[in-house]
């Protein structure tokens, strides 16, 4: 195991072992995971938890990639608050996805001008970067977290994003520009579950949207009712809804009141991505990414999943 892992390492350009058990990533904290696939290889988008951190003190994302879902590479980090002339603080939960030749990170800052979040979207050539801001300026200035992204059969690419509401608008085939307005998802009981104790919030989705459809299936995947957070998630027939809930993926466990749910299927086999405050020093602000593999019920369900213990 070990010394294929350095002969594996060694081949690439900025080798930094990574133990082959949970948590992925032992030499940073690091959270809300957004894998992606490209060309046989898992790529993992994260955001990155400074040390000590008594609340969410996030100035850059991350990027990991492996062949085996084992063996992890470092790539440093291609983006960070930095890359955004407009942005001050909170680098928060974004997702990269591929389309025509290039790749595109959708993440949410905290914009200078209004001390809102907003989303911003990164472009860069190769899945490690280096990422730059594509507009100059957020391409959504919605005061809201968490985007996800979805690009349909027919080409057409979704954004969607949360907390405390749901939303999503088609984007152009640019990926840097969208049509129409941002449509907002009803929150009926019906598609996300019923939450009791807060008139506020009478269903269970909180935040992290996670869109992916599996054969004619959309599934939408989430954080649901904070604080602590369980993993939920609702399908639909198409990637608008209507909604149905279907349950829980992974109960509350782990040590970070927070998860963060992001799915892919690699070479044959399903991955569920989270994070929880699994290494030493951990928690709730100083959190780790994890996966879990795991298989489909045969009528497309997703079984209880649950953390790796620690
Ligand atoms: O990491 C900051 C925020 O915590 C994310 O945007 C949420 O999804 C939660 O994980």
């Amino acid at each position: 195991g070990l010394m294929l892992a350095f002969a594996l390492l060694s081949a690439v350009a900025h080798p930094v072992p990574a133990r082959a058990d949970n948590p992925i990533v032992q030499s940073v904290y690091t959270a809300d995971p957004a894998p992606l696939v490209y060309n046989g290889r898992a790529y993992l988008y994260t955001g990155h938890d400074e040390d000590g951190s008594t609340y969410y003190t996030m100035n850059d994302w991350r990027v990991w990639s492996s062949d085996d879902m084992v063996n992890w590479t470092d790539h440093g980090s291609p983006l960070g608050l930095a890359s955004f002339g407009w942005a001050s603080a909170n680098a928060w939960a974004g997702q990269a996805v591929y389309r025509n030749g290039r790749f595109y990170w959708y993440v949410p800052m905290t914009d200078r001008a209004t001390g809102q979040m907003a989303i911003g979207v990164a472009v860069a050539d190769s899945p490690t970067g280096p990422f730059h801001d594509a507009l100059g300026h957020p391409l959504v200035e919605n005061g809201r977290i968490d985007p996800t992204v979805f690009v349909d059969d027919d080409g057409q690419a979704y954004l969607y994003w949360g907390n405390p509401d749901l939303w999503y608008v088609k984007l152009n085939a640019d990926m840097t520009s969208y049509s129409g307005s941002p449509t907002r998802i009803p929150l009926t009981t019906a598609g996300f579950g019923t939450r009791t104790g807060d008139p506020n919030r009478p269903t269970l989705f909180e935040e992290a949207p996670w869109v992916y459809k599996r054969g004619d299936l959309y599934y939408l995947v989430y954080a649901a009712k904070c604080c602590s957070e369980f993993i939920a998630y609702s399908t639909a027939p198409g990637p608008t809804g209507p909604w149905t809930y279907r349950g829980t993926v992974m109960p509350t466990q782990g040590g970070s009141f927070t998860n963060h749910p992001g799915i892919i299927d690699f070479k044959g086999n399903s991955y569920f991505f989270y994070h929880n405050g699994a290494l030493p020093g951990g928690g709730g602000f100083t959190r780790s990414v994890a996966v879990e593999k795991f298989s489909y019920n045969p009528d497309g369900t997703i079984p209880t999943i649950n953390m790796t213990s620690t």
